[in-house]
């Protein structure tokens, strides 16, 4: 895969240091060649990669991480890095009719340029990075349009994705807030929030079934395409003795994915253990949700993500 999105932003960390580090909490570093924003505040600790524009962790003062990463990631241009919160745009999973364009878009696989940072009142710190077609992209996807995502860190981490359309033509989206969090055994977990919403399989050849039961447990391969969902999941969690709550503004489908030992054997940048300790609860839009802007028009959506201790 190409790695050349968006090849505007400046590569030199001294530079974005001297721009936006006396704005709130944050410094730039690098990462092998990718540049890294670190916020440390009151709240918490967090990274985040200009490439993709993805939270690589976010560590509530004196707490385990809420995210996961897998310890075989590659922090690589033209790879997509596995664990944390990925952004899926302008299409999540396959892209509908060419296999070769890739997988969940190439947001995440574009370089991403810092728009602005502040601290807010309450003491939280704010990161808006932002992209724009280019000749890539309008390869790709033959919109011209720009996208922010602005990650908010404080007593929860907010990351949302807004997404304008520049173009003088309609265009339509999926997209996906990926996150995979960190927990301490598949087995010791379970999530709450689900029942009595519809859910297409993806292992099972996508029928619609309804969540009869109250809580989602682990214990095997799970990829659950739930629409109509726009409710609040908690995932609780006996062994590190504490809840995840994920929200969401604006996403009407959740995605719960968990790789399971076989799978986990066939994706390259995983442990084969990997699967034990994460799992994906995801704000989607996508299926019977697809977003549709006219020119002018913009959209937001948003995953809220806190850690409540048991
Ligand atoms: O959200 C679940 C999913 O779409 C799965 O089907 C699985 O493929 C996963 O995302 C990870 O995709 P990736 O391209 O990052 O390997």
């Amino acid at each position: 895969m190409s790695a050349k999105f968006n090849e505007v932003m400046p590569v030199n960390v001294h530079a974005l240091n001297s721009k936006f580090s006396h704005k709130g909490n944050i410094f730039f570093n690098k990462k092998a060649d990718l540049i890294i924003a670190k916020i440390d505040n009151k709240y918490a600790c967090c990274s985040i990669s200009l490439y993709g524009a993805q939270v690589l962790s976010y560590e509530p003062q004196g707490e385990e991480n809420v995210l996961w990463m897998s310890k075989k990631s590659f922090f690589e241009y033209g790879k997509a890095i596995r664990g944390g919160v990925p952004v899926c745009f302008p299409w999540f999973g396959p892209h509908s009719s060419d296999l070769s364009k890739p997988q969940h878009g190439f947001a995440r696989l574009s370089k991403w340029e810092p728009d602005s940072v502040s601290s807010l009142e309450d003491g939280a710190t704010r990161l808006v990075l932002k992209i724009s077609d280019n000749s890539d992209t309008l390869q790709l996807w033959p919109y011209k349009f720009e996208a922010k995502v602005i990650i908010t860190v404080g007593a929860k981490l907010e990351i949302a994705l807004e997404v304008y359309n520049k173009d003088t033509k309609a265009f339509e989206y999926t997209d996906a807030l990926h996150s995979y969090f960190n927990i301490s055994s598949a087995e010791n977990i379970h999530i709450s929030g689900l029942q009595g919403a519809k859910f297409h399989d993806g292992l099972s050849g996508d029928s619609l079934k309804t969540q009869e039961e109250k809580l989602l447990l682990f214990t095997k391969e799970e990829n659950r395409r739930y629409i109509g969902h726009s409710s609040t999941c908690v995932i609780t969690d006996k062994g590190f003795k504490r809840e995840l709550i994920v929200e969401k503004t604006n996403s009407h489908t959740t995605v719960v994915w968990n790789p399971w030992e076989e799978t986990t054997k066939k994706i390259s940048d995983m442990e084969p253990n990997g699967y034990k300790s994460m799992v994906c609860v995801e704000a989607v839009n996508a299926y019977s949700d697809v977003v549709k802007l006219n020119p002018g028009e913009s959209f937001r959506m948003s995953t809220i993500l806190s850690m409540h201790k048991l």
